[in-house]
């Protein structure tokens, strides 16, 4: 299959017109991953600060096991079918051989990544895609696997600004000599956090779309391992027209995307993850605006799949369909009580064995299009 499968359903209808200002106006185009030839990339050195120090991925890199790509994609595939049912059109990555190697003038990478989390490399505000500057040398070239659709939006939709972040030069300058050791302690490992000490240096302006919630006028980017301060304002002068807060979560030792660790579910309902709880002085933006912000039910699991790069939190890596519906992961009981609880109907998804791809619900996918306008969600500043 490629990015030409035809859809199934009505949404095979659905017009292409890129824009989306939230993270939870009714979606109705999606791009869903796949797992394709999914490698665990060679070590480099944002990557080995994110690998947890007691992790089975520590040492091993290569082409990831058939069965588990067989796996991953039979439930992306099932999670696209549940979508188009659902009246959303799909769309689908085209995967390069993420078996080759990277040579650039600055560095050198033996293999790549995969294309598996989309929400990764593409950011979604209004009527443009943006693509980020990424900050691992092994994902340097992913967004190559979206171009075909970007070509594609671009040619149907005369509206559509698709929009490329400078690529960084990712040299050694760009990472802390001291996050390279894997025998720096959870203690230590907090105490940087919370000093705002990540892998990532300021040489130059890196993010990941990850690390970016879009609420309306208004852009919520965390400052972590994947994000730097330039970073942060690169993006503040590429959109003139937003209000682009900094946030940063000091109970995180491994802090790379805000994606399961603070989720807007509706206009006025955030849910955080109580162990990396957003700090007093960041809530006061929320608090001044009649927004609630809850601790997200605990996670079903102790531990992640085998080979996953993610937390156990990825419980709350939930994709909104509307201000009203919800996915959650299936075995995810806790997260789906709670959000049955605060008035939604949670939809069921079977993704738990595709997490080690990168990520959950919320990463595997990436908004084309949801319904709604621009709104000032915060309109006392
Ligand atoms: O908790 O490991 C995962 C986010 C993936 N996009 C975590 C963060």
């Amino acid at each position: 299959m490629d990015a030409s499968e035809t859809p199934t359903g009505t949404a095979a209808e659905t017009p292409t017109r890129v824009e989306s200002w939230t993270e939870w106006d009714p979606l109705r185009h999606v791009i869903v991953g796949r797992a394709d030839d999914g490698h665990i990339p060679p070590p480099e050195p944002a990557l080995d600060a994110k690998v947890p120090e007691d992790s089975d991925m520590r040492g091993q890199w290569g082409r990831r096991p058939q069965e588990t790509i067989d796996r991953a994609n039979a439930l992306l595939d099932g999670f696209a079918d549940l979508l188009r049912k659902r009246g959303v059109r799909v769309d689908r990555p085209v995967p390069v051989d993420f078996s080759q190697a990277v040579t650039t003038p600055d560095f050198h990478t033996p293999s790549q990544f995969g294309c598996m989390p989309p929400r990764d490399v593409l950011l979604t505000v209004g009527r443009e895609i943006l693509e980020a500057t990424m900050s691992y040398r092994c994902r340097w070239f992913e967004y190559l696997c979206y171009r075909p659709l970007m070509q594609r939006y671009w040619e149907e939709d005369p509206g559509f600004r698709h929009e490329a972040a400078p690529k960084p030069r990712l040299t050694d300058a760009d990472y802390h000599p001291d996050y390279l050791s894997d025998t720096i302690g959870e203690a230590k490992r907090l105490e940087w956090a919370a000093a705002r000490h990540f892998v990532t240096t300021e040489e130059e302006p890196l993010f990941d779309a990850a690390d970016v919630l879009r609420f309306g006028r208004d852009l919520v980017v965390q400052h972590g391992f994947t994000t730097n301060r330039k970073g942060i304002e690169w993006l503040r002068r590429h959109f003139p027209d937003h209000r682009v807060h900094a946030v940063n979560f000091p109970g995180d030792p491994y802090p790379i995307h805000i994606d399961a660790t603070f989720s807007p579910m509706r206009p006025g309902l955030i849910l955080n993850n109580p162990q990396r709880r957003l700090p007093d002085e960041q809530r006061k933006l929320f608090e001044r605006n009649g927004w609630e912000i809850v601790d997200a039910a605990p996670p079903a699991h102790q531990t992640p799949p085998p080979l996953c790069y993610s937390s156990v939190w990825l419980s709350m890596n939930v994709l909104v369909l509307d201000p009203k519906t919800v996915c959650v992961e299936e075995s995810e009981v806790y997260q789906a009580d709670q959000l049955d609880r605060l008035g939604f109907e949670v939809v069921p998804v079977a993704l738990r064995d595709a997490y080690a791809f990168g990520g959950g619900l919320h990463c595997c996918t990436a908004d084309v299009r949801r319904e709604g306008e621009l709104q000032d969600y915060f309109p006392a500043g």
